[in-house]
């Protein structure tokens, strides 16, 4: 009987410790789901995103659950993109006024409507605190490990971490994110670009902060994006300041020019199969991770540029988002208003069946 009661005990046991491991395998952290979520959409649907869509438009600001892109089209974009510029500095606004106790809201609210959010950052370099834009100092070689500035760059980072690891849910989930560090690294106009440091030193650059956050200060909600501009008409030169295939889960490009200058929309889905191609054999997820028109002078553009570049079957079938700039009526507006004459152009790109919004993107979720 003694020895019966141990085997049954025994076999609870090890039964409970099987199924408490299993579940664990299928039990997935909010940013797996995230980067399954992102793989399961592509060849069903490419999501739509807006830059702060939540925290101004045109002609109004900070109003509760609106959006320009919900105005037109009645409903919210399915990606969420959100800028972190200023944080550095410890104001409590960033370089476009939106506060950084807002922006933790718009995250997380979009987070929980079923959303995906992905983070810019500007910002001011550490050395002399001048903007993204100011490319008279060499701030790269300065900031990377064995540089004069590179212990006041890692503040900079804890700064970031911190404010990354408060974007918090109320049940105490840390929302996940995609964040696109040093973006359009191709072009010139920003410190990091490729005439203010060399290749070597972006990359250095690139894995310090994803190897900060991640390993320093335990950001491990984050997928991370690789978004060049434009200027690479060849894998080689797309990858020239590629950090390596461990630091970056997202494969991107950001593209304006060849989406509005007559003659180069072939050029523009040339490009975007590179970005394809690579992140296929890499097994990974591919963007459009920053495109739009300024102020839409040409009002069919929805249509006839980024419809006609999310219309190609290989970009359709394979790209997981798209998302256009943000809407400050004192800077530039990349999305209509319902009065503009292209509201109707987006509005007919964006109830295509394979162009998402984010009830398309929670229905799917949900099936
Ligand atoms: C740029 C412009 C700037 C803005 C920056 C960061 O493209 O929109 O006005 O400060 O993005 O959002």
């Amino acid at each position: 009987m003694f020895d019966m009661q141990k085997s049954i005990i025994y076999t609870l046991l090890v039964f409970t410790f099987l199924s408490c491991a299993s579940e664990k395998e299928n039990i997935q952290t909010p940013v797996e789901e995230l980067l399954k979520t992102l793989e399961a959409v592509k060849g069903n649907g490419v999501l739509f995103g807006h830059q702060d869509t939540y925290a101004y438009g045109y002609y109004w600001n900070n109003v509760e659950g609106q959006s320009d892109v919900k105005r037109v089209t009645g409903d919210y974009p399915a990606v969420f993109g959100w800028e972190l510029g200023g944080l550095e500095k410890g104001v409590k606004a960033n370089l476009d006024t939106v506060y950084f106790d807002d922006i933790r809201r718009y995250a997380i609210t979009a987070h929980q409507q079923g959303g995906i959010n992905t983070i810019s950052w500007h910002p001011f370099s550490v050395i002399n605190r001048v903007d993204s834009w100011n490319t008279e100092t060499r701030v790269v070689e300065k900031i990377i490990p064995g540089g004069a500035y590179h212990e006041a760059f890692k503040k900079d980072l804890d700064v970031l971490g911190d404010y990354l690891n408060s974007i918090v849910t109320a049940e105490g989930e840390k929302v996940p994110f995609i964040f696109r560090p040093w973006h359009e690294m191709d072009g010139t106009w920003f410190w990091w670009g490729r005439t203010s440091c060399t290749s070597e030193e972006f990359k250095a650059l690139f894995r310090l902060t994803v190897d900060y956050l991640r390993n320093e200060k335990g950001v491990d909600q984050m997928l991370v994006a690789y978004s060049p501009d434009r200027n690479f008409t060849t894998t080689e030169e797309y990858l020239t300041w590629y950090p390596g295939d461990e630091y970056v889960e997202v494969i991107g490009m950001d593209n304006y020019y060849d989406l509005y200058t007559d003659g180069l929309l072939g050029e523009a889905i040339k490009k975007l199969h590179i970005v394809i191609d690579y992140a296929n054999e890499t097994g990974k997820v591919s963007a459009l991770t920053e495109t739009g028109f300024e102020n839409l002078p040409d009002s069919t553009w929805y249509m006839s540029k980024l419809g006609a570049v999310l219309a190609d079957k290989k970009v359709a079938d394979n790209i997981s988002y798209a998302l256009v700039w943000r809407n400050d009526p004192l800077k530039h507006f990349f999305f209509p208003y319902p009065e503009h004459p292209s509201a109707p152009y987006a509005k007919e790109m964006l109830a295509r069946e394979n162009v998402w919004l984010l009830k398309d993107l929670t229905g799917f979720k949900n099936r």
